[in-house]
C-alpha cells in the first residue's frame, strides 16, 4: 500500500468511527439540572433487556368511547374515536357532553373475553401488550377507590384490567399500563397553569387523586411491568417538575425494575422526552408515535418504541373503517423490522368495540402477523441493530453470529447481493432460509469497483416466492474478515 492510499484508509476509518459514534453524542457542555435525565445511556438491568428484546407488541385502547364508536344519531364526529367527548357543541348532537359522561351507564361488554384476546396476541406474536387503564375522559376500567368514574358502577361491573392482566400474564405476555395524566372528569383537572388560588387549590386535589391512582395501579397488579403514560403536556403538568420527579422516584421505589417511558415528567426547564442536556427523561422514547425514525442515528442510542394505528389515526373504535386506508399485514411486517432493524420495539393497536369483540379486520391482521411470525420470528425477538447500512432488499438485523435479511424486495435474477463494508468485523460464511431452512448458495464476489469499500457475497435465492409477504435469509457471520479482491485495478488518481 502506498503513501496515498494509507492516508485514504485512515481517513475512511476515521469517517466511520465518527459516524460510528453519532448515536451515542452528547452535549459537550452540560448545564446542571436538578430534575433531568436519572442516567446517561440505556438501562442494562434484566427487565429492561427483558423489554429490549420484545421486538412486537399490542396496543389496545378500550374505553367507553367505544360504544359511539366515531359517531352519534347519525353524525360522525371528525376526529380521533377516543376523543369524542370533545366533539364541539357547534357539531355534535344536542347535549353531547352530558349523553357522553352519562354513557358508562351503559357500558356492558357482553362479548368480552379476556383469554380470547390474549390467546390472539401469543398467536399474533406480541410479547407485551400495552393496555388502557384510564383514557383522557378518566373513565377507568378498573374499581379506583379515588373516583366514581370507574367500571365499578357501570352494568358489567367487573374489574376489567385485573382480567386483562390475568389472561396476559397467563400466555405469558408482558402487561404495561397506559395511563392518562389528562382527566376530563376530575373537577381539578387544569391544562392551563392555574393562577388563581381557587385553581391552584383544585390542581393540588388532582395532583394528590393522580398519585393516589398510580399507586393503587402498582398494587392491585403487581405483576404489570411498566406504566405508559400519555396526555402529559399540558402547562400545567409540565410545571410541576419537583413533585413528578419525586413520584416517578416513588412508583420506582415501589416496583423494582418498573418500566417508565419518556412521556411522564418535564425538566425543569420544560424540556419533555429529552431534558435541557439532550439526555432522555425515561428508560426509553416514546416520542415515536405513528412514526418511524428514518436512519440509526436519528435514534441517538437510546431505547424506543413505535406505537401505530392500524387506521390512521383512530385508537379507540371507530365504527367507519371504510374511508380510509387500512394497512395491510405486508405494511405492518415492513414497519416491524424497520423498527426493530434500528432497535425499537414496534407496537400495534386494536380498539375493541363497545361490546367487547375485536373488529374482524383486526382479527385478520392479528391472524396474517402470527402465520408470518410463526416463521419469521428469530429474525425479530432479542435481535439488534446490526451496525450495517440498510440494503434495498429489506432490513437486516442481528442476533449473535447471525444476520438477518428480511427480503422485502427480491431481486429480479434471483441473486441477493450483500455488501458488507469492508471495515465490518465479520463476514458471511453461510447462508440459509429461514422458512425451510435451506442452504442457500453464496459467493464472494470481486466486483472490481474503483477503491470499493464494500465486499459483496451473492446468494442465490432459489425459491419463487410462495407468499407475497416479506421473507428471511440467515447468514452465519463466522467467515474470515479477509478480502475478497485485490486492489490491483484501483485507480492512481
Ligand atoms: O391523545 C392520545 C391518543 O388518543 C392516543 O391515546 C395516543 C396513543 O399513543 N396518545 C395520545 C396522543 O399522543
Amino acid at each position: 500500500m502506498n503513501k496515498k492510499q494509507l492516508l485514504s484508509w485512515l481517513f475512511i476509518l476515521s469517517a466511520i468511527t465518527a459516524s460510528a459514534q453519532q448515536p451515542n453524542e452528547k452535549k459537550a457542555d452540560k448545564i446542571a439540572l436538578q430534575y433531568g435525565a436519572h442516567r446517561i445511556g440505556n438501562r442494562t438491568d434484566a427487565a429492561m433487556q427483558r423489554w429490549r428484546d420484545y421486538g412486537l407488541g399490542q396496543f389496545i385502547h378500550w374505553g367507553i368511547y367505544a360504544i359511539p364508536g366515531g359517531q352519534w344519531e347519525g353524525k360522525t364526529y371528525n376526529g380521533a374515536a377516543e376523543w369524542i367527548r370533545s366533539w364541539s357543541e357547534k357539531d355534535s348532537p344536542a347535549n353531547w357532553r352530558n349523553t357522553y359522561d352519562n354513557l358508562y351507564k351503559q357500558f356492558n361488554p357482553t362479548n368480552f373475553d379476556a383469554k380470547q384476546w390474549a390467546q390472539q396476541a401469543k398467536d399474533m406474536g406480541a410479547k407485551y401488550v400495552i393496555f388502557t387503564t384510564k383514557h383522557h375522559d378518566g373513565f377507568c376500567l378498573w374499581p379506583s377507590k379515588y373516583t366514581n368514574y370507574t367500571i365499578k358502577n357501570t352494568p358489567y361491573k367487573k374489574d376489567i384490567v385485573k382480567e386483562v392482566v390475568d389472561a396476559y400474564d397467563a400466555q405469558g405476555i408482558d402487561v404495561y399500563l397506559y395511563f392518562s395524566i389528562i382527566d376530563w372528569n376530575h373537577p381539578g383537572y387544569r391544562s392551563g397553569t392555574p393562577k388563581t388560588e381557587k385553581d391552584i387549590a383544585a390542581y393540588e386535589d388532582f395532583k394528590k387523586f393522580t398519585r393516589n391512582q398510580l399507586i393503587e395501579l402498582l398494587k392491585n397488579y403487581p405483576t404489570a411491568k411498566g406504566l405508559w403514560f400519555d396526555g402529559s403536556w399540558d402547562a400545567a403538568w409540565i410545571k410541576q417538575t419537583k413533585w413528578t420527579d419525586d413520584l416517578e422516584k416513588e412508583l420506582r421505589a415501589l416496583r423494582p425494575g418498573l418500566i417508565i417511558g419518556s412521556r411522564f415528567r418535564a425538566d425543569e426547564k420544560g424540556n419533555r422526552h429529552f431534558d435541557a442536556n439532550g439526555d432522555l427523561m425515561g428508560d426509553y422514547e416514546q416520542g415515536w408515535e405513528r412514526k418511524l425514525p428514518s436512519s440509526i442515528e436519528v435514534v441517538k442510542g437510546n431505547d424506543w418504541d413505535c406505537v401505530m394505528t392500524i387506521p390512521p389515526n383512530q385508537w379507540g373504535y371507530n365504527a367507519n373503517w371504510a374511508t380510509s386506508y387500512i394497512k395491510t399485514p405486508y405494511d405492518l411486517v415492513g414497519m416491524l423490522m424497520q423498527a426493530v432493524s434500528m432497535n425499537g420495539n414496534f407496537v400495534i393497536n386494536f380498539g375493541p368495540d363497545g361490546k367487547g369483540a375485536i373488529r374482524p379486520e383486526e382479527a385478520n391482521i392479528a391472524k396474517k402477523l402470527g402465520e408470518w411470525m410463526k416463521v419469521n420470528a428469530e429474525a425479530v425477538y432479542g435481535t439488534e441493530y446490526s451496525g450495517l447500512p440498510k440494503p434495498d432488499y429489506g432490513y437486516y438485523t442481528k442476533k449473535g453470529n447471525k444476520l438477518y435479511l428480511t427480503v422485502f424486495n427480491r431481486p429480479m435474477n434471483g441473486i441477493v447481493r450483500v455488501a458488507i463494508p469492508r471495515s465490518y468485523k465479520q463476514r458471511p460464511a453461510k447462508a440459509h432460509s429461514l422458512a425451510d431452512q435451506q442452504t442457500l448458495k453464496l459467493v464472494t464476489t470481486n466486483m472490481g469497483m474503483d477503491k470499493d469499500q464494500n465486499m459483496y457475497y451473492d446468494i442465490t435465492v432459489p425459491f419463487a416466492p410462495s407468499s407475497d409477504m416479506p421473507f428471511v435469509i440467515i447468514m452465519d457471520l463466522n467467515g474470515a474478515s479477509r478480502d475478497n479482491g485485490s486492489n490491483y485495478g484501483d485507480a492512481k488518481t
